[in-house]
């Protein structure tokens, strides 16, 4: 399917989202909860989140049938897999790309609490503690973790071949090691029942390159938003990555979930990578909070730079559970007001 069919499928959808009336979300904490990295949490701790994990996986999706041919929304964790593809083309290369995926794994982090009992926040993939070796990384755990890569699949030297992968099939040991029906929605933005394992296709050389400390903070010295975020994103080029694609295609590679636009989220690793960036942000704003709190520039579609600017009122929206909000109501983490969001970081990057 091409780029322009896909844009005017998710217009269509977007449309009818914003006529369906959403649920108020439930009364909550409005002390912040304190997302911590991925190793530093014990492992009851890190067995009750993929427990959690799990058990989003296991509910029934309350997407209404937007589609009868939209088989593969399954479940509560299908529910914002779709809503990433449905909205791929207006969230990547955008100014509100950050914005957007800090209130997606906001709702995630709330599922988790409210619909399957998790305690605790949603915790962050600190990449640069190891970017220098990727495969020993606690998150790719066997027992502890969320499994490691899948064995090596030949694919077709090209433009989308992520330099130095080393997997490409299914994940062989970890939570969901040995399931064909891990993830139920793509490749791409296909959204008919297509039962897949979970892949992983790990590339240690692209992660050095892009998750580094050195990346890290090149990125956190921008001084403008726009600059700030056209770093974090990088460019559609293996050869001019950022963190955020240092961690897809490093984890994702070629043919895993994680290196997919659309499908990403299928993966639960994906959360604690976009944890991670969110901590980049905020890690940013409070360098100099009281203007940052309101900074915000960057185009409004994909790579768009003929059209008008994403700003504080622009719209997101983060699935069946979620109320429409604006950047603006999400551009400080601990507001905690009856909307937004509610938390923040037990660490931070420092210049
Ligand atoms: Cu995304």
């Amino acid at each position: 399917m091409g780029v322009n069919s896909v844009y005017k499928k998710w217009l269509a959808i977007t449309a009818l989202l914003a006529s369906t009336t959403i649920a108020k979300p439930t009364p909550r904490s409005t002390i912040p909860i304190i997302r911590k990295e991925w190793r530093t949490l014990t492992n009851p701790e890190k067995s009750s989140y993929i427990n959690a994990v799990k058990c989003i996986m296991s509910l029934p999706s309350i997407t209404p049938p937007l589609d009868p041919s939209h088989t593969g929304v399954l479940t509560r964790y299908d529910d914002l897999v779709y809503t990433h593809i449905l909205q791929t083309m207006s969230i990547h290369y955008v100014g509100h790309f950050l914005a957007w995926h800090r209130y997606f794994t906001a709702t995630y982090e709330q599922m988790l609490r409210n619909e399957c009992s998790y305690s605790g926040a949603q915790p962050y993939w600190d990449w640069t503690l190891d970017a220098a070796d990727l495969t020993s990384s606690p998150v790719f755990d066997p027992v502890t973790g969320f499994g490691g890569n899948g064995p090596f699949v030949a694919t077709v030297p090209g433009p989308f071949e992520v330099p130095g992968r080393t997997g490409g099939g299914c994940v062989v040991d970890g939570p969901w090691a040995g399931i064909n029906d891990v993830v139920h929605l793509g490749p791409g933005d296909s959204y008919t029942y297509n039962p897949q394992c979970l892949k992983r296709d790990l590339s240690p050389y692209f992660a050095g390159r892009y998750l580094g400390m050195n990346q890290t903070l090149l990125t956190l010295a921008e001084e403008d938003f726009g600059w700030f975020n056209t770093r974090v994103e990088g460019f559609p080029s293996f050869e001019a990555s950022g963190v955020h694609g240092g961690g897809h295609y490093g984890v994702g590679g070629t043919l895993g979930q994680m290196g997919d636009l659309f499908v990403s989220p299928a993966d639960p690793i994906f959360h604690l990578h976009h944890a991670n960036l969110d901590r980049l942000w905020w890690s940013w704003q409070k360098l100099d909070l009281a203007n940052r709190l309101v900074d915000i520039s960057g185009p409004l579609l994909l790579m768009d730079y003929s059209m008008g600017n994403s700003s504080l009122s622009t719209p997101l929206s983060a699935g069946p559970s979620a109320v429409n909000l604006t950047v603006g109501d999400v551009m400080d983490i601990e507001a905690c007001g009856t909307v937004g969001t509610c938390y923040t970081y037990d660490s931070l990057y420092t210049l």
